[in-house]
């Protein structure tokens, strides 16, 4: 007989959302228990330990804000915080509010099933433990199901794969190596600059050309630290009235109304400043395309005032809509592709044909390497959650609901599984915003969802069908204003064959969500079934 573990509240994942869910969840006085998969508590900063992995939103602001005494003590070093500084942030959290002890580490779970007649979650791990709970948060990151694309021949490659986000914890030595990197998105951006310099030859499969915005990294002085620290409560609110959650300078100006040479001086600036607030620079960028056209030109020539050679420069310049895919940015990385030993290979109309024993095999020409890095990213949103076998009412799997893509009531919950809440999830602003106030703000709503409950005797709660149909809608309708929409990004799944194309994220901005939030709260959970 398998013992069953009983515990109010089985939480699944052990990054920023799981940790501050477990830590809030204490607080009431639960039994909690976290399962997770890795060896070690971060999340996507655990499993993205690739060379140059580094967060384009700036330390200061990608930090948690519920704890003054926590905000006080850290330092970041970097204005662009790198895996590593990150990873023993996530550590210190972990120490700090000694969650450890109720977090179980190398627990991969693979079924989370939902008992109607007990109103419990049951939870079973690879390794075949069960738990059982009255609620089940997932709280599993929304890049952190690997896309491994398919190459005939694979498995017959005489080296090492390495895919970005399962880096090998003791890191990969690429000296005296040749590297064939496929992939050229924001893990490929950060990581060829450093591969680059290590390796004997590096070769880049790019499907899609990416527009990168540089980093302008530096160290923090000692001041602007101090600063920080003196006013984080006005830049913590402040932030959490932009749409994205992050305070930056965003014109309130068009650029269409302005003038060329008003329009340059305007990215110009912003380039110099370097990273994501390029497209604050204008407010129709994500909106118009003509204006949207503008910005991409600007990036475009930069990108040809880099690059030596004017045929890789092309191959380099993106045609599509700038930002419509996320905004890369990046470390030198249009520049690598000037030292001799760096090759780019464009595989856009005609795909990679194999990978041999010896390499790639694309436009009949076979590369041979001795390793290939996968920089494929993610079925985001949704893998994590469908590679559970998650069942709710009437046995019914959560795959097969989202057959046709994913549809949540406000990304927390989903008709038919009740009690289960999801951090994060499709349907909420998450990575368009900055995840770590997107995610407290989860967690801050499931706990005070559950707390209610409790309160009011309830023992169960599950999203309404129509109040789900209502908000996929308003997502969708609300997706189909934004240039973001038309573009084949893993926002929409676009990235993952055979994923059905729904724009996941929702892009009506941090504060129009959290009102929306708070007003279901407090309207006794308005759009949900209590019983
Ligand atoms: P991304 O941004 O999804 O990039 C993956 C890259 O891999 C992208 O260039 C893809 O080309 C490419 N790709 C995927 N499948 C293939 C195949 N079959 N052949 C060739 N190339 C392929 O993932 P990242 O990990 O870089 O970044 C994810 C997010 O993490 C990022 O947006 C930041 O928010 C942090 P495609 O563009 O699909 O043509």
């Amino acid at each position: 007989m398998v013992e069953i573990k009983n515990f109010d509240v089985m939480v699944v994942g052990a990054g920023f959302g799981g940790m501050y869910m477990l830590h809030k969840l204490r607080q009431q006085g639960l039994k909690v228990r976290v399962l997770e998969a890795g060896d070690g508590v971060g999340g996507t900063w655990y499993w993205n330990r690739y060379p140059g992995a580094r967060c384009d939103v700036e330390s200061v602001q990608y930090s948690l804000q519920f704890d003054d005494d926590l905000e006080q003590e850290w330092n970041w070093s970097e204005r662009y915080a790198a895996q590593p500084e990150i990873l023993r942030y996530a550590n210190h959290v972990a120490d700090r509010f000694d969650l450890r002890r109720d977090i179980q580490f190398n627990a991969r779970v693979s079924s989370a099933k939902y008992n109607e007649s007990a109103k419990t979650w049951s939870l079973t791990t690879e390794e075949g433990e069960q738990f059982e709970a009255p609620f089940c948060v997932m709280a599993l990151g929304c890049l952190s199901a690997p896309n491994h694309p398919h190459f005939d021949g694979a498995e017959n490659f005489k080296g090492p794969i390495y895919h970005t986000g399962e880096w090998p914890h003791e890191g990969v030595n690429f000296e005296g190596k040749r590297v064939a990197v496929i992939g050229t998105g924001s893990s490929a951006i950060q990581s060829i600059p450093i591969i680059a310099k290590q390796a004997k030859s590096l070769t880049v499969f790019q499907r899609t050309a990416n527009y990168a915005i540089p980093a302008n990294n530096h160290n923090l002085d000692d001041d602007y630290i101090a600063e920080i620290k003196k006013t984080y409560k006005q830049l913590r609110a402040y932030a959490k009235t932009m749409p994205t959650g992050v305070a930056f300078d965003f014109r309130d100006i068009a650029a269409l109304e302005s003038t060329d040479e008003e329009r340059r001086t305007e990215y110009q600036k912003r380039w110099d400043r370097g990273g994501l607030s390029f497209l604050g620079g204008f407010k129709d960028l994500l909106f118009v395309k003509e204006a949207n056209d503008t910005a991409a030109e600007f990036v475009r020539e930069k990108i040809r005032s880099l690059v030596d050679d004017p045929k890789v420069a092309d191959m380099l310049c993106p045609e599509n809509i700038i930002g419509c895919k996320r905004l890369c940015v990046d470390i030198g990385y249009y520049q690598t592709y000037n030292l001799p030993h760096v090759k780019l290979i464009d595989v856009s109309k005609n795909p990679i044909q194999r990978i041999t024993s010896k390499g790639v095999l694309a436009h009949d020409i076979e590369t041979e390497v001795d390793t290939i890095v996968f920089a494929t990213g993610f079925d985001a949103m949704t893998g994590a959650l469908n590679r559970i076998n998650i069942e709710g009412r009437n046995g019914r799997q959560l795959r097969e609901k989202w057959h046709g893509g994913a549809r949540s009531y406000l990304g927390l919950a989903i008709a038919g599984f009740p009690n289960l809440f999801t951090v994060t999830g499709p349907g909420s602003p998450s990575v368009l915003t900055n995840m770590l106030p997107s995610i407290e703000q989860h967690v801050e709503w499931i706990d005070r969802c559950i707390s209610d409950l409790r309160k009011s005797g309830k023992t169960e709660i599950e999203a309404e069908v129509v109040a789900e149909n209502n908000w996929v809608d308003h997502v969708n309708e609300t997706a189909e204003l934004s240039l973001r929409s038309v573009c084949s990004s893993w926002y929409v799944g676009a990235n993952v064959p055979g994923k059905p194309r729904v724009f996941m994220p929702y892009i009506g901005g941090f504060p129009r969500y959290v009102a929306k939030c708070e007003d279901v709260a407090s309207k006794e959970y308005d759009g949900f079934q209590l019983s």
